[in-house]
């Protein structure tokens, strides 16, 4: 069935469910085809509440304090500086003790923030600029990339997974895959998208490189490691080992994710993204100056405090079982606010779609078994397209012990 095809289905068959849920309160009677529009489009026609679709059950919800888990009130959760890495130590007389500080992030926090990266202010701030202008486009113009195919080079839509989801999300996206052939797909409006975009994945994709290779070595498996299907446990580690690694690295895929945030009336009842993890090797994110990106650390979500011009990385679920995790890919959410909207880009970065990620035989022994199956991106594809995505089932589901 084509995408259209399975909006109009939707349409016709929840508009009575939609009315017997929502029990004739005006506020709430909403059409699931106005939903799958997004909401940026919702908020567009004025509303005053937050629509019953996108009110999370209280055990979701950003201010609970779950019995088990005792997460602290949204609203009082500290403010956390994420360990900062200056990239251009990195590249100087002080690379050991950056190394040392870049493992125990990813040990401990299972993310960091990069300053003195190298990538201009006019670059990230042009981004920022272009994106936002697209959210400003008429509904009809940003609906043209709307489709259901996880496959897609360019993919404009709402919540998590619309077509899973019970409950939306309050975000809408833009998803654009960054290989050469996708780039003549992406938006063609605003008429300099495609070149501001294409400037900025290509410097993120050097940034991250550049991250990749620091991690192999904190990991100490520079010269020791083997990633995929051709190499076995007993190969030994050598230069051209690792320059192939880092050519499955440049050979991966990237994927940009625009996340636009709308103002929200009843920002209590929603949440911009629910508790996740990302399923590649690293993300890069950008976020404008308002906050709302959380962090589960110490069982606790703390809000990470934006710093202008950086990038906040995270480990993936891939990294996490290529480490035979040491490095943790921690769960991570977005609040949304009454006041202002919010625009991030996450560029997510893995392994080509055909490779197998596995723990590095380098970081196995007697002490630390084989902790995760081998893994791929259709096992994950097909996973989040058969079920609704709750916490960070797909690692949980790759578990050896
Ligand atoms: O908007 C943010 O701060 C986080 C976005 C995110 O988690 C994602 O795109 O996976």
């Amino acid at each position: 069935m084509s995408p259209a095809m399975a909006i109009v289905n939707n349409q016709s068959k929840s508009k009575s469910k939609s009315k017997a849920n929502d029990g004739g309160d005006d506020d709430h009677v909403i059409m699931e085809s106005q939903y799958q529009k997004g909401v940026k489009h919702l908020c567009e026609n004025g509303i005053k509440k937050v629509p019953r679709k996108y009110i999370l059950p209280d055990s979701d919800r950003p201010n609970n304090a779950d019995k088990q888990q005792p997460l602290l009130h949204a609203a009082a959760a500290p403010n956390i500086k994420l360990p900062i890495i200056d990239f251009s130590e990195l590249q100087g007389p002080n690379r050991a003790q950056v190394l040392k500080s870049l493992a125990s992030a990813c040990e401990e926090y299972g993310f960091f923030q990069v300053v003195n990266h190298g990538i201009t202010n006019d670059v990230i701030s042009n981004m920022i600029d272009v994106c936002t202008r697209f959210f400003d486009l008429p509904f009809e113009e940003r609906s043209k990339y709307m489709s259901s195919d996880m496959t897609a080079p360019v993919r404009y839509g709402t919540s998590f997974n619309q077509n899973k989801d019970s409950v939306f999300c309050w975000r809408d996206f833009l998803k654009l895959m960054c290989n050469p052939e996708s780039l003549p797909h992406w938006p063609s409006s605003p008429t300099d998208l495609r070149r501001l975009a294409a400037t900025y994945a290509k410097e993120t994709k050097y940034l991250f490189m550049e991250i990749v290779e620091a991690i192999l070595e904190s990991l100490g498996v520079w010269g020791a490691t083997t990633m995929n299907n051709n190499k076995t446990e007993e190969d030994d580690g050598d230069s051209d080992d690792d320059d192939e690694i880092l050519k499955q690295f440049e050979d991966g895929s990237q994927l940009m994710v625009v996340n636009y945030y709308p103002a929200c009336p009843e920002p209590d009842l929603t949440l911009g993204m629910p508790p996740h993890s990302d399923y590649g090797f690293l993300t890069l994110l950008l976020q404008d100056h308002v906050q709302g990106l959380q962090i589960q650390h110490k069982d606790k979500w703390v809000t990470v405090q934006p710093i202008p011009n950086s990038f906040v990385v995270n480990v993936g679920d891939h990294l996490e079982i290529f480490s035979n995790g040491r490095y943790k890919s921690v769960l991570h959410r977005v609040l949304v606010n009454s006041a202002k909207s919010r625009i991030s880009v996450a560029s997510l970065h893995a392994l080509p779609m055909e490779s197998t990620v596995r723990p590095s035989p380098a970081l196995i022994d007697k002490a630390n078994p084989r902790r995760y199956k081998d893994t791929d991106f259709s096992s994950f594809l097909n996973y989040i397209s058969s079920c609704e995505p709750k916490r960070k089932n797909f690692l949980e589901s790759r578990k050896l012990i």
